[in-house]
Parts: structure tokens; C-alpha cells; sequence
């Protein structure tokens, strides 16, 4: 503990936010999976991809029973995971950071289908065993050839908050600092800008009553309770302020720490970093995903906008503003988007690793 003459280091915004935020409950785990994974691989000179995926929670209490989520189902990064393991030649092997329960690499082309699972069966001719009904066979079979192919090259983890997400991420990408410029992140997760710090949280269920005058969700607070009209706090946070503030949930989030700038600088300099942006208004696009490659300094932002995201992309460089869409035609054939993604993103990976190899 400091004393009064003993030196003080002040902490880094980093520090602080690490040392403020609860771990997750399985990182131990998970790092000692992630660390004999690396090590096969860099034995094997393969290159490592870590693709991110779905959607961080925000927790509003510490007994988590209400959170806020986003809209990610993690189409993004599980279809371009399966693009990075199927490339032969390229070789990649590739740790999947996914929001618990989001799709998966394979299983995503039946996992999360309207019909369950069970209408692709039907009973053998014995009556004894399952088959796949005939026509799913055929696909079934080659998929699950390809995830077969895949084998120990895919190291599956979960997370579910976005501190989950933010250690996990710091632990993972310090790891992959040994594979040099083999390393690549690919960041397509839809992480949160705000969340509920942990000394803000209250750690049971919020109420919406107060349970000392009210045992009730439905009726209004007690009359003794309730202060009178004229006396109660109408705080105007919009034009319509007829429930008084004590009725109302007001959520205030701080900003999550832009945790990419210590991704870049220290946690894992050499491997090649992209991020993805995504916007809303096509006008903002080009612009945030420039100032988020001059603000971190890192390789590539892929850019979408959520109506046209599994139609198009953009490729922003500090060299270049490049469009990568679907063809009409490809488009008409449900040809997956990340099937151009992918190999645009492994030859760029090639470069910086030749150009890294070049300074070496
Ligand atoms: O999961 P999904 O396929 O529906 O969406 C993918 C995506 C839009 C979340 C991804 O392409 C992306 O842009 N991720 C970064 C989002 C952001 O933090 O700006």
C-alpha cells in the first residue's frame, strides 16, 4: 500500500479500467486453451487469424437480469471464419471470440433455421438408426467435411458482455503477440460504445417500484408514498412529462474506453489489425472509418451500412477507398459476401507480413 513517502505511479486510463472491471469468470481457461493453441500453431509456421463476432451485452445490474444488446447475430463473423479455414492454401488457423449462443463456423447453415432441426431427419429403412432426409444429405455431407477439414485449426470461445469481450480481446491479442506479423484480427464483433460502469451497477434486479410502500408492478405507488402533483419532480427529458422522474428508468452510460489505440501500440503491435465500422447514414461512412484508421493507426476499417451490409463493403486504407459488392448475378445465387472479403483480406495479410519480413 502507498505511504505517505513511498513513490506513486500514476495509473494509465488503461489500468484503471482494467483494474475496475471484473474479469471474466472463464478467462483462465480460455488462455490456457488460446496458449497451447498458438503454440502448435507457430510450431507448424501457420498463420492465425482472430475473428471476432455477435453482439456485447451491457449489463444494467451485477445479478444480471436486464441488459441492453445490439442486433448482431454474428452472420459476418462466423461465415468469414469458415472462408479463412476453407482456404487451403492459405492455411490460417483461426480463434473465434463469439457472443455466447450466436452462430458458429458450419453449424451456422442449420443452427439458428426457422424449422428445427429435427424436420432434416427422417428414420432408416430399419427403423433403427437416423439418416439425414435425401435432400439435405448431400449438403450435410460436404459441410460437414469442410468442418472435419477445419479440425483442431478452429478454437471456439464465448463471451457474453462487453468487458467479457474487452478482456478477453487485451488477453488473446497479448498471446498472439508471439506469432509476429502471422497474427491477424479481424474485429467484426458489434462491441458497445457505453456500458454501466461497475460501481454505478446495482447488484440486485432494479425495481420498478419502490417495495417498501408498494408490493405491486401494476398498481401506482401507494398515496402516502406518491408526493403530491405539485410537489413531484416532473423532470422534463422529453415533451411529454407525465411520469414523474421517480417512475422512470434513466439509464446514464459511460463511454467505453477506445481500447484499439492499446490494441495497436501495446498489446499487439505486429499482428495486422482491421476494424469494422458500421453506420447507419451512408454519409457518415467513409468519413468515421477514416478517422478511426487516423486515430488508432492501424491496417484496414471495413465499412457497411447495416441495410446494405451482406450487399456491399468498403475497403478503407490510408491509400485507398475501395467498394467490394456482390454482382447482380451473385447477388440472384445468395453468393456470401464474405467470399470476397476474405481472400481481398488474405492477400493484404501476405503484404504486411513481406513487408514486415523486408524491415526484419
Ligand atoms: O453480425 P452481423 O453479420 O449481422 O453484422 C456484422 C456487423 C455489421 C456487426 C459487422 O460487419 C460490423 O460492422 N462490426 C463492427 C460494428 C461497429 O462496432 O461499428
Amino acid at each position: 500500500m502507498a505511504t505517505p513517502s513511498s513513490p506513486t505511479v500514476a495509473l494509465s486510463d488503461e489500468d484503471r479500467w482494467f483494474n475496475t472491471n471484473p474479469p471474466p469468470k472463464h478467462l483462465d481457461g480460455h488462455m490456457a486453451l488460446v496458449n497451447a493453441f498458438l503454440e502448435k500453431h507457430a510450431k507448424a509456421n501457420r498463420r492465425v487469424v482472430l475473428v471476432t463476432s455477435g453482439g456485447t451485452t451491457v449489463p444494467l445490474e451485477k445479478q444480471t437480469v436486464r441488459f441492453i444488446d445490439n442486433f448482431s447475430a454474428g452472420t459476418r463473423g462466423a461465415t468469414s471464419a469458415e472462408y479463412f479455414l476453407d482456404n487451403t492454401a492459405a492455411d490460417y488457423a483461426v480463434i473465434f471470440l463469439h457472443r455466447q449462443f450466436s452462430l458458429q463456423p458450419y453449424s451456422r447453415h442449420y443452427s439458428h433455421a426457422t424449422h428445427s432441426f429435427l424436420d432434416l431427419l427422417t428414420v432408416g429403412e430399419n427403423g433403427q438408426d437416423v439418416r439425414a432426409r435425401d435432400s439435405d444429405a448431400v449438403n450435410m455431407l460436404s459441410l460437414l467435411r469442410r468442418y472435419q477439414a477445419a479440425g483442431d485449426r478452429l478454437l471456439s470461445l464465448p463471451f457474453v458482455t462487453v468487458t467479457d469481450y474487452i478482456f478477453e480481446l487485451r488477453a488473446i491479442s497479448r498471446a498472439m503477440h508471439r506469432l509476429g506479423p502471422n497474427g491477424l484480427l479481424y474485429l467484426a464483433a458489434a462491441v458497445s460504445d457505453f456500458f454501466l460502469p461497475p460501481d454505478r451497477m446495482s447488484e440486485h434486479k432494479i425495481q420498478s417500484t419502490d417495495i417498501n410502500t408498494d408490493k405491486s408492478d401494476d398498481k401506482p405507488l401507494g398515496a402516502a408514498a406518491e408526493p403530491e402533483e405539485d410537489e413531484e419532480t416532473y423532470d422534463n427529458f422529453d415533451s411529454n412529462p407525465k411520469v414523474p422522474r421517480s417512475k422512470r428508468l434513466v439509464i446514464d452510460l459511460d463511454p467505453v474506453p477506445k481500447f484499439l489505440k492499446f490494441l495497436v501500440d501495446e498489446w499487439s503491435p505486429q499482428s495486422m489489425m482491421i476494424s469494422f465500422k458500421l453506420e447507419t447514414d451512408p454519409d457518415l461512412l467513409i468519413g468515421k472509418a477514416q478517422g478511426a484508421l487516423e486515430r488508432y493507426q492501424h491496417h484496414l476499417v471495413i465499412g457497411n451500412i447495416l441495410e446494405t451490409r451482406k450487399q456491399e463493403v468498403v475497403f478503407v486504407t490510408p491509400a485507398e477507398v475501395d467498394w467490394v459488392r456482390l454482382s447482380s448475378t451473385e447477388a440472384a445465387a445468395n453468393v456470401e459476401i464474405e467470399s470476397l472479403i476474405v481472400p481481398k483480406v488474405i492477400s493484404l495479410h501476405q503484404k504486411h507480413i513481406e513487408t514486415h519480413n523486408k524491415k526484419a
